[in-house]
């Protein structure tokens, strides 16, 4: 096809799927070459108005660019189609938990992602009060953060389904 996007590269994506990608990419974008910004990422995954639509850019763009690449692009498909390991998928909700991408969960970050998961089902009191028993019960090393392996604790007893692709 000479792409450029190599069969190895993105060997979980179809190349049905990596066309229609690249289709949408290239409507929106113009260009292959160039990165989405924030607005056209929301227009070509039709976000628009969606509250987790920022963090999900910030998850698909993994180099922290501030714009999203084509090869991004495609990684972030074939990241969530790979996603039968358990592991995988609580990495990519720890990257949406953690806003500041500084590797720990501050009780903040929690609230703010509550927020965005359930807006306005929960008064911020009640969050706040969720936070607090949610860190005394899984922050295990007492340091006011969730690492990776607190956080997976905490997902697993909240019974989180991780057998579905929702966030
Ligand atoms: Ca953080
Ligand atoms: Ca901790």
């Amino acid at each position: 096809m000479g792409n450029g996007a190599s069969a190895s590269q993105f060997e979980i994506i179809s190349q049905k799927e990596l066309k229609r990608a690249k289709k949408r990419f290239l409507k929106i974008n113009g260009s292959l070459d160039s990165e989405l910004d924030p607005d056209n990422f929301k227009r070509a995954l039709s976000l628009g108005g969606n509250p987790c639509a920022d963090r999900l850019f910030n998850v698909v763009d993994t180099d922290g660019s501030g714009g999203v690449s084509f090869k991004e692009v495609c990684q972030g498909v074939a990241n969530r189609r790979s996603m039968s390991s358990k592991e995988a998928k609580l990495h990519v909700l720890f990257k949406f938990y953690d806003k500041d991408g500084d590797g720990l969960i501050s009780m903040h970050e929690i609230a703010e992602a509550m927020q965005l998961a359930c807006p306005g089902l929960f008064p911020k009191a009640t969050i706040e009060q969720l936070v607090r028993s949610t860190m005394q019960n899984f922050d295990a090393d007492k340091d006011g953060y969730l690492n990776f392996v607190e956080f997976s604790n905490l997902m697993r007893a909240s019974g989180m389904d991780l057998s579905n692709n929702s966030i």
